[in-house]
């Protein structure tokens, strides 16, 4: 593929009864996500499945007709809309003969493509690595088909590169693996230092292109910081990469603004895995901002998407509230989330930044949670955090160490859960 060359695709889904979401968001937001890289999108095929079929991902009869369409439409790309077993993509090359790509290829070659601090570029070709290394042999195929077709001639020296690279890509994993590794412990450093600091982390969190780095610009504007201080915010998809902290003073009020990568639905598992990292400033957060486009009719999707992303990086327990963004566009004036602190907000307008900055305020100011933990005698560090910043409704010595009913501030509950102790939330 040429850089600046559109390739025709047609999208292939398939519904299951155990989807989450409907098959025309599924494929709308697969639409989005190939459009980023310059396809465009011709047609699309669904087929309603128990399950997807183990060595086609959709029945035989039908990838018979997707050969068909793609003869008729000249299609030079099919997409699958979930991530394809490496069986399933050769059985399925094989068949169509021209390129075929899934869900999660195309979501890491956007990554790809946009990191540019060196924390997400060694994340993002982790991730890459880990997911090309069981497929090598039909990325081999794909090349040598859109180069014309290995001859039987070249079909032996094809075999002895595609070891080479198996090996390449193994010994990149464990150098990748080191590297990240490091930056882990400068990341928690730096973690640990604000935690010393006590300065609360108030983490913008939301789908991709909801508005978070803009939300971020806006304060950092209102309270008069910098403009190199600005973040990067654009109209497309993974816009930002890594996460960005600034420190903010409002009403005589400090905290740290950290900015994120936004979510889609079925991230590949290996990104999520290396994004972990990356995201472990909302992890020790004590608010979470959720950021969402009440422009977008999808915006019900999307919330269910960044709550299930939340759960999975185990954030469901830290305080949030919802941002409706986009205000000045929404499609309904009467969009609200029932339970949560919701504020309807825009940037284009300002409506709402004064209710936010005041809820942030207010927010971490209050931030304590109710926790019952048994503390092994033999951790004395966190016994000292316990006696000495929590309040303590009742403290009993077991046999297996201190069993206590407390209420702590956010920020050390999250230092006392890294410890594994039995935590009760209430
Ligand atoms: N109409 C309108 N557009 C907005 C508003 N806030 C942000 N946008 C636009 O939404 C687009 C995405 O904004 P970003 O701030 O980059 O979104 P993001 O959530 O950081 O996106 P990613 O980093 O890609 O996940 C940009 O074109 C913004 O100008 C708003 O309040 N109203
Ligand atoms: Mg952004």
């Amino acid at each position: 593929m040429k850089v600046g060359d559109i390739l025709k695709a047609l999208l292939v889904g398939i519904t299951t009864k155990y989807d989450r979401y409907d098959i025309e968001y599924s494929l709308n937001e697969l639409k989005n996500l190939a459009n980023t890289l310059d396809y465009e999108v011709i047609d699309y095929v669904t087929q309603s499945l128990d399950r997807p079929n183990a060595a086609t991902y959709i029945g035989k009869g039908k990838l018979a007709e997707i050969a068909i369409m793609v003869h008729a439409l000249d299609i030079d790309t099919v997409i699958f809309n979930d991530e394809l077993s490496p069986a399933q993509l050769r059985n399925i090359s094989n068949e169509l003969k021209i390129e075929v790509i899934d869900r999660s290829y195309l979501i890491l070659q956007i990554f790809d493509i946009r990191a540019s601090s060196k924390s997400a570029k060694l994340e993002i070709k982790l991730a890459r690595d880990l997911y090309l290394l069981p497929r090598i042999s039909s990325f081999h195929e794909n090349q040598s088909r859109i180069g014309g077709g290995a001859s039987t001639a070249t079909r032996g020296a094809g075999e002895t590169q595609k070891e080479l690279d198996r090996r390449h890509i193994m010994a990149e994993i464990n150098h990748l693996k080191e590297e990240i590794e490091k930056a882990k412990k400068q990341k928690l450093n730096q973690i640990a230092k604000y935690q010393k600091n006590e300065i609360p982390i108030v983490a913008l969190v939301g789908y991709t292109n909801a508005g978070k780095s803009t939300t971020m610009n806006t304060i950092l504007d209102y309270v008069g910081i910098g403009e190199d201080k600005q973040v990067f915010a654009k109209d497309q998809l993974f816009a930002t990469l890594s996460t960005y902290n600034r420190k903010i003073t409002y009403n005589k009020t400090e905290f740290m603004l950290v900015d994120t990568i936004g979510f889609v639905s079925k991230l590949p598992h290996n990104l999520v895995a290396s994004f972990y990292q990356t995201l472990q400033e909302v992890k020790n957060a004590d608010l979470i901002i959720h950021v969402a486009d009440s422009s977008s009719e999808y915006i019900g999707n999307q919330l269910n998407v960044v709550t299930e992303v939340l759960y999975s990086l185990e954030c469901d327990k830290i305080p949030s509230i919802y941002l409706l963004n986009k205000w000045d566009n929404t499609i309904s004036n009467n969009m609200d989330i029932p339970g949560k602190r919701t504020i309807r907000y825009s940037n284009k307008t300002k409506e709402g930044l004064n209710e936010l900055l005041n809820t942030i305020v207010e927010e971490i100011g209050k931030s304590t949670i109710h926790a019952k933990i048994l503390v092994p005698y033999s951790k004395g560090d966190i016994v000292n955090i316990i006696e000495e910043k929590a309040n303590i409704n009742t403290r009993e010595y077991q046999e297996k160490g201190i069993y206590y009913d407390i209420d702590i501030p956010s920020k050390l509950y999250h230092l006392i859960r890294d410890y594994d102790l039995d935590i009760m939330v209430s």
